[in-house]
């Protein structure tokens, strides 16, 4: 999303830098942007198809890939049934616009309920709490940054992320001028993050117990008569659902619990709700947890009954050139559950299982068993829960193809790998991240250079695929290939050009005058400023009765399992932790530890633990220490550090690259351990199936 600008000689990149005239980022650039020139140049990167002959890697054609993927996956479906091939997609797959325009045609032909993605280790409860409340699941709001005078961030940290669900180029920027405008602040995080560096108060939170924080909060707004509730559009439903509700919480009630004191929680309470302008925003901190999907629908609560849904410097909705809000597919579903995981019932949500059942839907026998699969950017052995018994199903695969230019820990135990271009040898534009991000623009940046001639896009792999496993009568198969034909024809571009013009910036079949197209952002290669997020409520809404539900019932029925874990007192003096992870900037996810330049310096990969519990059990900062936990353990060496709230301990996801076979000469000279094989797949968000990473109870002892 953020401009930049690459100086190259050919293929030859020569350096990237911040583009000034980008109206999104001005010119900011983080290190990842940095790091395209060592993945551009990256002697590790597939860039032809190999087969898996034990040890070795045979290279391709790529005709004789295709061939062999398709006889192999349709083998599979014929003896097994259309539910033995599972899909994965992992985190990339939403940052390209030619998977994103093709890899649901593909899905579609395979025709299996075994759908998997990266939504259900991350964002899932946001969509569904968009999804209830507003009829659409890209109708999530978005914290307005431009104009707020108080954000109050609860398990975010966008100094190290770069603001996710609050796209925004150089978000410390956004976040001081805040506080220049005589703004706030406040955080609430289990760990005293690099974005508390630029709040104005931090506040420790027991990890996993936002929701029942959010249920505090608004006793307060509604027991001091804090509220907008009276001022409310007639739109808007469920107050008095939500007030009777949030009356049962006073702080007292739940400040053991969150580790929070109840005289904080008023304050915070108060300050929110007397600021003129204010929004709540949470991130993976909160939809990462068993209570993560009512934690994400209460933020929207708070938002709403204060007034600042819809509102200038409150929670806001964007408005992206190509709209993504439409249809009753995907995202557009009205509903949850449609259907359930096979072994353990776990819900169905926009055509998607939760990824915390793909290991048991391997293991388990019986009609439905997943014996294929088929992964396109993603690394799941590293990226979810409890990694390691999902490598070892996947030994017991029958055929398994990823789409992705690196043997890493997932890949390398795929029978074929087939490799796409890089991001600098294809077009783009991006359909989800401007649909999430606090100003509105638009940006067409074509390849830098021309993909090599032996080389693959994304969407061309999608494409070849779709037709070759497609099985339906000879008239549906017929009709497929005419469709890839014309897409083949059309190219990524022309289809996001279609998309432009029937957006709801251009001018449809009117090919004259200013609207919006690709040749339009072709003549504004540094982007198009779009404007700051407007209110567009009720129109945008698309809930059948075009309300806002403040309180969906799937919620409300889902309390009493909120109010059970408060009869749970916390595991203190038992010798348990509770363990959360942490992101860098200097990383993304599991993928780019291969570039030199975000790998310099010291070991990263290291346990964090408070003064209190490193004394406690004898243990000094620099040793070797052994996490345990019901899965599994890993051995790390201790950071000792008061940043992190006493009884927890932070470990980073990502790491894990000593596996054997992993082609990545960078990442394995920095190798760490792998969070997920300690996080437990059994450990999951009741109500969505969201996998629960925040506060896995682990013992912590010398190495
Ligand atoms: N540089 C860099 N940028 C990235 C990524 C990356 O890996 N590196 N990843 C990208 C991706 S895929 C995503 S989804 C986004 C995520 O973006 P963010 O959500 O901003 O990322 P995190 O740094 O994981 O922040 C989550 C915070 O929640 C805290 N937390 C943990 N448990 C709890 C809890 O129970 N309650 C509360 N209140 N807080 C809790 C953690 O301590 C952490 O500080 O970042 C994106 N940006
Ligand atoms: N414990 C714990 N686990 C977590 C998290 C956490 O905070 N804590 N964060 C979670 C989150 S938010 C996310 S999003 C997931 C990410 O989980 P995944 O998406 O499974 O993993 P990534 O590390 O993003 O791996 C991306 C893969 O895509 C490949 N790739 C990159 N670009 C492309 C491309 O253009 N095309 C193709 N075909 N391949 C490409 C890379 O080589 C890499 O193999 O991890 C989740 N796991
Ligand atoms: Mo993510």
């Amino acid at each position: 999303m953020c401009g930049i600008v690459v100086e190259h000689d050919g293929d030859r990149v020569l350096g990237i830098r911040g583009d000034a005239d980008d109206p999104f980022s001005r010119g900011h650039i983080c290190p990842k942007a940095v790091a395209l020139q060592d993945l551009h140049h990256d002697p590790d990167r597939l860039r032809t198809p190999v087969r898996r002959d034990g040890e070795r890697w045979v290279p391709m054609a790529w005709g004789e890939a295709f061939d062999l993927v398709a006889r192999q996956l349709q083998a599979v479906q014929r003896t097994h049934g259309r539910d033995a091939v599972a899909v994965y997609l992992g985190n990339p797959t939403a940052h390209s616009l030619g998977a994103l325009l093709t890899a649901p045609g593909f899905i579609r032909a395979l025709r299996t309920r075994n759908r998997y993605s990266a939504t259900s280790v991350d964002q899932l409860p946001h969509h569904v709490a968009a999804t209830l409340m507003f009829g659409h699941g890209f109708l999530i709001p978005i914290p307005d940054l431009e104009r707020t005078e108080h954000l109050l961030i609860l398990g975010a940290n966008p100094a190290a992320s770069n603001g996710s669900l609050m796209t925004a180029g150089d978000v410390k920027a956004r976040l001081k001028a805040i506080r220049t405008r005589g703004g706030r602040i406040v955080l609430v995080d289990p760990r005293r993050t690099e974005t508390a560096a630029l709040a104005d108060d931090h506040h420790f939170v027991r990890p996993g117990t936002d929701a029942l924080l959010l249920l505090a909060l608004l006793h307060v707004i509604f027991n001091e008569a804090l509220s907008r509730a009276d001022a409310l559009p007639s739109f808007v439903t469920g107050v008095e659902e939500v007030r009777a509700l949030a009356l049962r919480f006073p702080p007292e009630r739940v400040a053991v619990a969150t580790g929070m004191r109840a005289g904080t929680i008023r304050q915070m309470a108060r300050d929110f709700a007397r600021a003129e302008r204010a929004v709540c925003y949470g991130r993976v901190g909160v939809s990462m947890q068993e209570f993560g999907a009512l934690a994400c629908w209460l933020i929207t609560v708070l938002n709403a009954v204060t007034g600042r849904l819809d509102a200038y410097g409150g929670a806001m909705f964007t408005q992206p050139a190509v709209e993504v809000v439409r249809g009753r597919g995907g995202l557009g579903t009205t509903r949850l559950g449609r259907w359930r995981s096979r072994v353990r019932g776990l819900p169905e949500y926009a055509g998607e299982l939760p990824v915390s059942a793909l290991a048991e839907e391997m293991e388990t026998p019986g009609p439905g068993q997943v014996r294929a699969l088929v992964t396109h950017a993603g690394n799941p052995v590293l990226s979810t829960p409890n990694g390691a018994r999902l490598e070892r199903a996947m030994g017991g695969l029958d055929f398994y193809v990823a789409v992705d230019f690196y043997v890493n820990e997932t890949t390398r135990h795929a029978h074929v790998i087939l490799p796409p271009t890089g991001p600098l040898e294809r077009d783009h534009y991006d359909l989800v991240f401007n649909a999430l991000a606090v100003h509105n623009t638009a940006k067409y940046s074509p390849a830098m250079v021309a993909r090599p001639t032996h080389a693959r896009h994304d969407w061309e792999i999608f494409n070849e695929l779709t037709w070759r496993v497609e099985r339906g009568s000879l008239a549906q198969r017929l009709q497929v290939r005419a469709r890839s034909a014309m897409v083949r024809a059309l190219r990524a571009r022309g289809m996001l050009d279609v998309a432009l013009r029937f957006g709801p910036f251009g001018n449809s079949i009117n090919l004259i005058g200013s609207g919006m197209s690709v040749r339009r952002l072709e003549r504004s290669p540094h982007g198009v400023d779009l404007g700051s997020l407007q209110p567009v409520l009720p129109a945008r809404l698309r809930t059948s009765d075009r309300t806002v539900r403040l309180a969906p019932p799937e919620f409300m029925a889902d309390l009493p399992r909120l109010e059970a874990s408060l009869e749970q007192a916390p595991v203190t003096g038992s010798g348990t932790l509770a363990l959360i992870g942490r992101r860098e900037l200097r990383s993304n996810n599991s993928w780019m530890h291969n570039a030199e330049r975000l790998m310099r310096g010291d070991d990263r990969c290291t346990l964090l633990m408070h003064p209190r519990d490193a004394e406690a059990r004898g243990i000094v900062a620099g040793t070797r220490v052994r996490v345990r936990s019901r899965v599994g353990e890993v051995v790390v060496p201790l950071e000792v550090s008061d940043t992190v709230m006493p009884g927890v301990v932070s470990l980073p996801h990502g790491f894990g690259h000593a596996r054997p076979g992993v082609a990545l000469h960078v990442a394995t000279q920095h190798p760490g351990a792998s969070l997920n094989d300690l996080t437990d797949d059994q450990r999951v968000d009741a109500l969505v199936g969201t996998a629960a990473f925040t506060g896995v109870p682990v013992e912590v002892s010398p190495a």
